[in-house]
């Protein structure tokens, strides 16, 4: 082997060097220092000399990131210190009880600084650094006993491989959490489906596999990242010498190591709940995962007074969030039918809490999903709430599934008028094709009568279901055909009511042409299309006759919707639909009134046309996502912080830190009674 020269020493130092500090500003700081292709030739270069002069490799070479032998299996190794859990803490008063506990254990009075940090929901790491060099990455195991995955801890790019600075203690003890970013996972988890591998469960369970896989370049390619919360260097003063938690997070960062930047200091119980309720809400925009916020003494002369339980320390206590997702088992299942006469599986479940509301119902999407997840009756499954309107099943655990269970499938036969169901091929959809199907007619006259349509005030649900019953209301234009004392012996229904509804349903002729269009429930027509298209046919008979191309050249339109229209008109039962429409006298042209009003004006005249709208907090009977849908119905925007271009932020129970904000700018606040009165207007 020839021996390098000193300058090639030199130079493979410096490249070192600098590929080093290129990889702490791009990874860890995230301001990088240099293009991508000077970094690359830089590693290429010192790729090329190391090949040459394998001498000249060192264990904190860049090049050493990725070690190509895949391990047999990692070896248990015991902590130094052991890695200890946190006390759980669910709700402010329990917060503030941990705090009345340890202050109990003092013998005197004590004004507390704490330090707020974020829970990041990852995978624990315990990483032994001796003169400055990574020697050791181990997992937190039982606490105890770890398994040493040094070559898959020195893949991730966030871990200095030496660490940085004068002067480095000859141990250093450094403990974090390693995560998988949002973006990552998604990215993954899309790749399986397209491979059609089984899907990772979580970010969370997905970097914790991650760091046990055997092939280091496998764990290269999953992107792990890392944030550091420990530090331990032994010494004559004990394993932490700095006067404050503080303090040695900024050391950490000294070190080369990310350290969460959201961490605050607090001094009041009231400061701890404003962190956390405004990370409740602002973690949604985070890159990765949190499940609480981590509350810390941040005196460590303080810490040491108070030590440990057998578990977990006292001088710490984790404020969670409420599980977003939980298990549950299925009693049964239930089809439901909508007004589309789509066939939606529905899991009644035994009632859980879930994200502060109980939860007994859980959407299964359809026959596609319920075929993937293999769902029998009594399973054990997991549902999340992730801002849908209704919580839906996300894996079955099926080792938990009781002997003998019954599998469940989609029917064949319609479960309302027991017509056969009929499922495109490329569609995961199954439907019921019946046009007098029960259910369907039920949807049908929801819709008629709801909001954006013929706003037919007080024509429930629960009455549309005994109207149908009773076979007093057969299509949309039967109502119109009601009279008060038809309604007289509905239950829960006075005289003054069901006068009051059929004057409601009278009155509804007078609606506009355009939302008569909306009412009638044809596919793709939604109220701004209607509004369009209306505009173009002023009258039921030019949209019927209408031709395709005719229709789809209309900008907004296309093909699909004119489509939809046109095989609508060719129904038999829908040209008669509108026949006793016409005979009952619901307006089927528009009138050449000043009320008739262009598409622009009816796009401005929403009630909420052009304003945004900010929402914070938990409101009564609302998800933030239904809000978000009136809202957006209603011609608004909602955005996810306040800022001075804010009209209105929308206030529910336990509100973040958006509350203070728009106090201090000034901007109005809504409760979500406020919020529907001006949807109404
Ligand atoms: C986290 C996290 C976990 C460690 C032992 C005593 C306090 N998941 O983000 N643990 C700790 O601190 C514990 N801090 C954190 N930020």
């Amino acid at each position: 082997m020839s021996q390098p020269s000193r300058q090639l020493q030199d130079q493979t130092q410096k490249l070192r060097q600098q590929l080093q500090e290129a990889a702490h500003a791009y990874y860890v700081l995230d301001a990088p220092i240099m293009e991508d292709e000077v970094y690359d030739r830089l590693y290429r270069e010192l790729q090329a000399i190391e090949q040459e002069y394998p001498q000249l490799i060192s264990p904190d070479s860049p090049t050493q990131r990725v070690g190509d032998k895949p391990s047999a299996q990692f070896q248990s190794v015991r902590h130094n210190i052991p890695l200890y859990s946190l006390d759980n803490a669910f709700t402010i008063a329990e917060f503030a009880k941990w705090q009345d506990r340890w202050q109990n254990l003092l013998d005197e009075a004590i004004q507390p600084e704490y330090i707020c940090e974020l829970k990041i929901d990852g995978s624990a790491l315990a990483l032994t650094y001796e003169d400055g060099l990574l020697t050791r990455g181990v997992t937190r195991g039982d606490g105890e006993t770890g398994e040493d995955i040094t070559p898959n801890v020195k893949t991730i790019r966030s871990i200095p491989l030496r660490l940085r600075g004068e002067t480095i203690p000859p141990q250093v003890e450094v403990r974090g959490e390693a995560f998988l970013p949002l973006e990552t996972f998604e990215r993954l988890n899309a790749e399986r489906q397209q491979n059609q591998e089984p899907l990772l469960a979580n970010p969370r369970n997905a970097a914790a596999g991650t760091l046990r896989q055997l092939d280091p370049q496998m764990v290269a390619q999953r992107q792990l990242q890392f944030f550091a919360y420990t530090l331990y260097i032994p010494s004559d003063e004990g394993d932490r010498p700095f006067p404050t938690h503080q303090d040695a997070l900024q050391r950490l960062q000294d070190f080369g190591f990310q350290v969460n930047p959201h961490r605050q200091l607090a001094h009041s119980l009231e400061e701890i709940q404003a962190y956390y309720e405004r990370w409740e809400q602002d973690r949604r925009d985070l890159p990765y995962l949190t499940d609480g916020v981590v509350v810390k003494l941040n005196e460590i002369s303080l810490q040491h007074r108070l030590g440990f339980t057998q578990k977990a320390p006292r001088w710490a206590i984790a404020l969670k969030y409420p599980a977003e997702e939980v298990p549950t088992t299925v009693a049964s299942v239930s089809f439901q039918v909508g007004r589309t006469g789509a066939v939606t599986p529905v899991a009644n479940l035994n009632p859980v809490q879930l994200a502060g509301t109980t939860v007994a119902r859980a959407s299964l999407h359809n026959g596609d999903r319920l075929r993937e997840l293999d769902l029998h009756i009594g399973d054990t499954v997991v549902v999340r709430k992730a801002g849908e309107i209704i919580p839906e099943v996300v894996r079955v655990l099926p080792k938990l599934r009781p002997e003998g269970a019954q599998a469940v499938q989609m029917p064949n036969h319609c479960p309302e008028c027991q017509e056969a169901l009929f499922k495109p091929q490329d569609e995961a959809v199954t439907r019921c094709i019946n046009r007098s199907c029960p259910a369907i007619l039920r949807g049908a006259l929801k819709h008629w009568g709801s909001r954006g349509a013929l706003d037919i005030d007080g024509l429930g649900e629960k009455l549309i279901a005994q109207l149908c019953d009773r076979r007093f209301l057969n299509s949309v234009a039967d109502l119109y055909r009601l009279r008060p004392e038809d309604l007289s012996h509905l239950e829960r229904l006075g005289s003054k009511s069901a006068t009051k509804l059929v004057e409601s349903i009278q009155r509804s002729k007078q609606q506009p042409w355009s939302r008569v269009l909306y009412g009638l429930g044809i596919r793709h027509v939604g109220a701004v299309n209607a509004q369009t298209l209306v505009e173009r046919f002023p009258t039921v008979e030019a949209l019927a006759e209408a031709s395709l191309d005719e229709m789809a050249e209309i900008k907004g339109i296309g093909p699909e919707i004119a489509g939809a229209i046109c095989e609508w008109f060719e129904v038999r039962a829908n040209r008669d639909l509108i026949e006793h429409l016409q005979e009952v006298g619901v307006t089927l042209a528009a009138q050449d009134s000043p009320t008739s009003v262009t598409h622009s004006e009816a796009v401005a005249a929403q009630p909420l046309a052009g304003q945004t709208l900010v929402l914070t907090g938990t409101l009564p009977s609302l998800t933030r996502n239904e809000a978000k849908t009136l809202i957006e119905q209603a011609g608004g925007k909602v955005t996810g912080s306040v800022s001075s271009k804010t009209n209105y932020v929308v206030v529910g129970e336990n509100p973040g830190s958006k509350q203070a904000k728009a106090e201090k700018l000034g901007i109005p606040q809504l409760s979500e009674a406020q919020l529907r009165e001006l949807l109404d207007s």
